[in-house]
């Protein structure tokens, strides 16, 4: 619609006044211009031609008052009845562009809210197996009632062996290999925890029974060969109640046995043991079956009933509170359960072993959707 057909219509109005036939040429072009309109740009033009301000229709209006008076009346009549035609056809096109526009959306941008996860950057990283079973044990542990407690790496000499039994002389404290760190002014050493003990004995000392806690953690000995890291993770657990006795400890070990290998039987045997902070003390080694390599034995934790010395130490009453305790190489039971061969492969930050060995990160265990992917 060009600017002569606007000078046409203009002056046509202007020479016949109210030529009811010129209307109607009019509304008939302009309900077609609005038909004709392809997409919502088009039909805002076609409007703006028509209804704006200098518009086809306004310009009409306008012409009203050159018009004799008598025929003013129905000439504005008919302009109106004109401009609310016109209005109905552009709403009711619009709305139609509109359902237009939205139903083509609906087409290309579909989504099938079916489809699995798409991970995007999450696709490349991976879980550390030592973290992915630190969750799974956690998850074991939980449901069993305990609470995950955790203290620092950094520890004093009384934390990680006083109070643990192992007095200054004793000879646990050389199987040890400690780190220590420079003694302070006031001659106390500081040293890098070799177990996660001390976290029970700070639970020990600041909460009363009943106490039923694991404390997953690095520790640290100055070993470094083919099966040992200076820097290695323990888990250990600490249940102590008034009548906690040994078929408490050979029960809690079972299902834990039987829940991270995910089998419904377990075949056990307890050692006897010697452990400074626990009496009577055994290692507990577990049958190879579980794993699926049946005819071996698998030494898999240390356990015992908490030493009353150790109780005693923490500021409980060893007549009254008895407990058990055991700890286990976290790093030694994720090679035994997925298969991981070389212990140093473990640490070395190799991107390849991780790619093969790691865990998708939204692959979180837990017992109701299976512990392992
Ligand atoms: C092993 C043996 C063990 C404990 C850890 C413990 C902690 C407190 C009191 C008594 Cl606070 N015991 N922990 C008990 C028995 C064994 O670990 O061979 N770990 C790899």
């Amino acid at each position: 619609m060009g600017p002569r057909h606007r000078g046409d219509d203009v002056k046509s109005v202007g020479r016949a006044m109210a030529n009811n036939n010129d209307l109607a040429v009019l509304e008939g072009a302009l309900l077609a211009e609005i038909g004709g309109a392809g997409d919502l740009r088009a039909l805002e033009d076609v409007r703006i031609a028509a209804l704006g301000k200098k518009g086809r229709v306004s310009e009409l209006m306008a012409k009203l008052g050159s018009l004799p008076a008598d025929q003013r009346k129905a000439f504005g009549q008919s302009v109106n009845g004109l401009k609310q035609r016109v209005s109905d056809a552009l709403e009711s096109r619009k709305a139609e562009l509109e359902r237009q526009a939205l139903s083509s959306r609906l087409a290309t941008e579909r989504a099938d809210v079916t489809l699995p996860v798409r991970l995007g950057p999450l696709q490349d990283g991976r879980v550390h197996p030592v973290s992915q079973v630190w969750d799974e044990v956690a998850e074991i542990f939980g449901d069993m009632g305990f609470a995950v407690a955790e203290g620092p790496d950094i520890e004093t000499d009384d934390l990680n062996f006083t109070k643990l039994n192992i007095p200054p002389e004793h000879p646990a404290r050389q199987d040890h290999d400690t780190f220590y760190f420079h003694p302070k002014a006031d001659g106390t050493r500081m040293l890098l925890r070799t177990h996660t003990s001390p976290v029970q004995i700070r639970t020990m000392m600041s909460q009363k029974p009943p106490i039923r806690i694991i404390a997953p953690g690095r520790v640290y000995r100055l070993d470094s060969d083919a099966t040992h890291t200076p820097m290695f993770h323990q888990i250990e657990a600490l249940v102590i109640d008034e009548e906690t006795h040994l078929g408490h400890l050979k029960w809690c070990i079972e299902e834990f046995c039987k829940a991270f290998f995910e089998v419904d039987e377990v075949r056990m045997r307890f050692r006897a043991s010697h452990f400074p902070f626990t009496e009577p003390s055994m290692e507990v080694d577990i049958d190879a079956a579980a794993i699926g390599k049946p005819g071996q034995w698998l030494e898999i934790l240390g356990s015992g009933m908490v030493h009353p010395n150790v109780i005693r130490n923490c500021g409980l009453d060893p007549d009254k509170y008895q407990g058990f305790a055991f700890g286990m190489g976290l790093d030694r039971i994720t090679m035994l359960k997925y298969g991981i061969p070389d212990l140093r492969d473990m640490f070395a930050a190799d991107l390849r072993w991780l790619k093969h060995f790691g865990f998708l990160p939204l692959d979180v265990p837990t017992l109701a959707g299976g512990l392992s992917p």
